[in-house]
């Protein structure tokens, strides 16, 4: 068993993973209306691996014995002025979660769940990896994004990101 100031902060970043996946499918068709499909993709599949984030948290609450408690989720829904703002958006939103995780990672350590500690490993090399990739999104956009025919090869290169499934087994 959990201690249960963690099993709470855990069900609340279930909360926070299915909201950054419905956040990033609304960035995703923020950019399918006006026809790069390269960022809807590239979103589309950010969102995919955020629910498959929801799902380890929710998995890994089971297989502890603990019962998992669904909030229901916010209305996602921004209005973006330009294409770089959903893209400054993410990168704001990555930063938060990875806070999230590092005050669940603090608890933690407080209580000496080292079981915990070891499974959040997982989450705090990916809240980098993802952290950097949006910040990879904005400095492309910044070189890129003002000319037309660059936009084009830049979408066509999001166009190519497949899905792959998290690396984490539990
Ligand atoms: Fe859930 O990975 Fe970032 O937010």
């Amino acid at each position: 068993m959990l201690d249960k100031t963690i099993v709470k902060l855990i069900n609340e970043q279930i909360n926070k993973e299915f909201f950054s996946a419905y956040l990033y499918l609304d960035m995703a068709n923020f950019y399918a209306i006006k026809g790069l499909i390269g960022y809807e993709n590239w979103f589309v599949i950010q969102s995919q691996e955020e629910r498959d984030h929801a799902l380890l948290f929710k998995t890994y609450l089971l297989n502890n014995g603990h019962a998992v408690e669904f909030g229901s989720i916010a209305d996602p829904t921004k209005k973006y002025e330009n294409f770089k703002a959903p893209l400054v958006e993410s990168l704001k939103h990555e930063q938060y979660i990875t806070s999230s995780i590092n005050a669940i990672y603090d608890a933690a350590m407080q209580v000496k769940d080292y079981r915990t500690i070891q499974f959040l490993d997982w989450f705090i090399k990916e809240q980098g990896e993802e952290e950097k990739n949006s910040e990879d999104n904005i400095l492309k956009y910044d070189m890129y994004g003002s000319d037309a025919k660059a936009l084009y090869l830049l979408d066509q290169e999001l166009k190519a990101r497949v899905y792959a499934p998290p690396t984490l087994v539990i």
